[in-house]
């Protein structure tokens, strides 16, 4: 019987979507507001957020777990393991950006990427740092097209700024004074107790590069994992045909999304006024308000002014425009992860494979199997949101630099397990019958992936 209920368990997870239980309503998801409403959702202009109202939301530098705000459970409990996921720190903009025709200046002296092979005996010994200073040559034809801002930029785009290396060394800092005691972590990376694990992405490995001198003040060097582009679960990058439908059918497919692009005429035709942006563009410019929200956002982040036309220095952005821009662009991370019904199911198809690995790091922790203490994946918005999505966050926002997701595995004195997650340094409110993610007992949260994931084989299929 218990054999068969379980087979039976098996064909409901490969035949049924993962249940959506919708977010709360406030002014992120009411698009009346979005369009029609003032002001930012938060601060967009500092990596700085005053310490009164630390955990608001902060695009440029997002709240994470630091001691100030940590709330330590009850001493019945002790911390067993941690897992987080987090966005890389500020950039500049992609490279694509450049076809935004802006007067704004983007310049990195000194600070381009470090990027090297090493031999068996390393630095100094077989090998210099190497360091990447991006140029332009006139002979290169295909350079004409970039607007005046990143001529002459010694910028390779995108690369985390260094203020965003900053950040990241704070963000370090920070987990090292709630972790490093609680977990009993030294000084050092000792990777037989703690893994970092970047994407293929390069500025996912800038991060790291400032994160861990914050976590692990000694050290020099680094072994960090990666998986391959080809199948990566972090970035992700693997093949989800199913997901990429799915995601289609309530987007671009679906007038439920294409109408708030309908509405935002008018700001469109500003915005392209000011960038040259041809209206009928074929790089994504209005199919969304990404590329708009993340390129004004880059330069508001960086203190630069906001963009004027190139060919009349009167027509600008103005602050109003702006912050209708970013109130959108949480209104779509919303809808994409959140409003939309199918939103979970498509996180279950395209981050599955990512939360199948969670789900094994802390099965090894509790039988016993494994040493691993701490485990930090550094990621981006488009990991850190389905991640928001499956869990099914109550208030959804786009995950802003730094965003940060903690797994906190406890024990109490009787041996049963609990998980607490943490987003933006606090307990996260979600929308399924778990309620805040505080003190849930494990098996709980393992059935709920197991219940909308399934097996490896079942995410497999599913996705083909
Ligand atoms: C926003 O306001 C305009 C003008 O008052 C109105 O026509 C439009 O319907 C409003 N938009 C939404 C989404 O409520
Ligand atoms: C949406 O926002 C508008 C404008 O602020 C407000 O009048 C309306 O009550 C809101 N709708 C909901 C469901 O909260
Ligand atoms: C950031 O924007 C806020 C609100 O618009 C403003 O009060 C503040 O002075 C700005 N800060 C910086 C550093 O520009
Ligand atoms: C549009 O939204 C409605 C209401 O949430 C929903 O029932 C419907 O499935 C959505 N359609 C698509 C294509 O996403
Ligand atoms: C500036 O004017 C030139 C010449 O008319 C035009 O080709 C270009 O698209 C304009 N750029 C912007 C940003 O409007
Ligand atoms: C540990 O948690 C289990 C499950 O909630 C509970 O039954 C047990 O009493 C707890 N042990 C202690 C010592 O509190
Ligand atoms: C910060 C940034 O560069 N954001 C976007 C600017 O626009 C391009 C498209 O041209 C996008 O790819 C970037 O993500």
């Amino acid at each position: 019987m218990a054999h068969l209920l379980s087979l039976l368990a098996a064909v409901v997870v490969l035949s049924e979507a993962a249940v959506h239980y919708p977010p709360t309503q406030s002014n992120v998801n009411n698009l009346t507001f979005v369009l029609n409403g003032t002001g930012a959702p938060g601060i967009f202009n500092s990596s700085t957020t005053p310490d009164k109202s630390y955990g608001e939301y902060n695009w440029c530098n997002m709240p994470h777990v630091r001691e100030r705000e940590y709330k330590t459970p009850s001493k019945e409990f002790t911390l067993e393991y941690v897992e987080v996921i987090h966005r890389h720190h500020k950039r500049t903009p992609y490279a694509s950006n450049t076809f935004f025709k802006e007067d704004i200046p983007w310049n990195c002296p000194g600070e381009g990427p470090v990027e090297y092979g090493k031999g068996p005996s390393g630095v100094s010994a077989d090998v210099t740092e190497i360091q990447w200073k991006a140029f332009q040559d006139a002979q290169n034809p295909f350079v004409n097209s970039v607007g005046p801002g990143f001529v002459n930029s010694d910028c390779q785009f995108p690369q985390i700024t260094a203020d965003g290396i900053v950040d990241s060394n704070t963000h370090g800092t920070d987990l090292r004074s709630v972790y490093a005691t609680r977990l009993g972590l030294g000084g050092q990376l000792d990777t037989s107790t703690v893994q970092i694990r970047v994407t293929n992405n390069d500025i996912t490995s800038q991060v790291a590069g400032g994160l861990l001198k914050g976590l692990f003040p000694g050290t020099d060097n680094a072994a960090v994992l990666i998986q391959s582009g080809t199948y990566d679960s972090l970035e992700p990058t693997y093949s989800c045909p199913t997901a990429n439908s799915l995601f289609s059918s309530y987007t671009s497919n679906s007038a439920n999304w294409t109408t708030h692009l309908a509405d935002a005429a008018s700001l469109y035709a500003k915005l392209d006024s000011v960038s040259g942006i041809a209206t009928q563009d074929s790089a994504g410019w209005h199919t969304s308000f990404d590329h708009y929200y993340d390129n004004l956002s880059a330069k508001l982040c960086h203190q630069k002014t906001l963009p004027c036309s190139v060919n009349d220095t009167s027509l600008c952005v103005t602050q109003d425009e702006v912050n209708t821009v970013f109130r959108l662009g949480n209104w779509e991370y919303s809808y994409y992860y959140r409003d939309a019904p199918q939103s979970t199911q498509y996180s279950a198809l395209h981050y599955g494979a990512w939360f199948l690995e969670l789900q094994s790091h802390l099965q090894a922790v509790i039988s016993g199997q494994s040493k691993i203490k701490y485990f930090h994946n550094i990621a981006h918005d488009g990991s850190v949101s389905p991640v928001l999505g499956f869990l099914q966050i109550a208030n959804m926002v786009w995950p802003g630099m730094g965003a940060e997701v903690v797994f906190e595995l406890y024990k109490n004195e009787s041996r049963a397990y609990f998980i607490r997650v943490l987003w933006g340094g606090q307990p996260m409110v979600t929308s399924t019958p778990m309620g805040t993610l505080d003190m849930i007992p494990i098996q709980t949260f393992l059935d709920y992936i197991e219940t909308n994931i399934g097996s490896g084989a079942d995410l497999f299929n599913a996705c083909n």
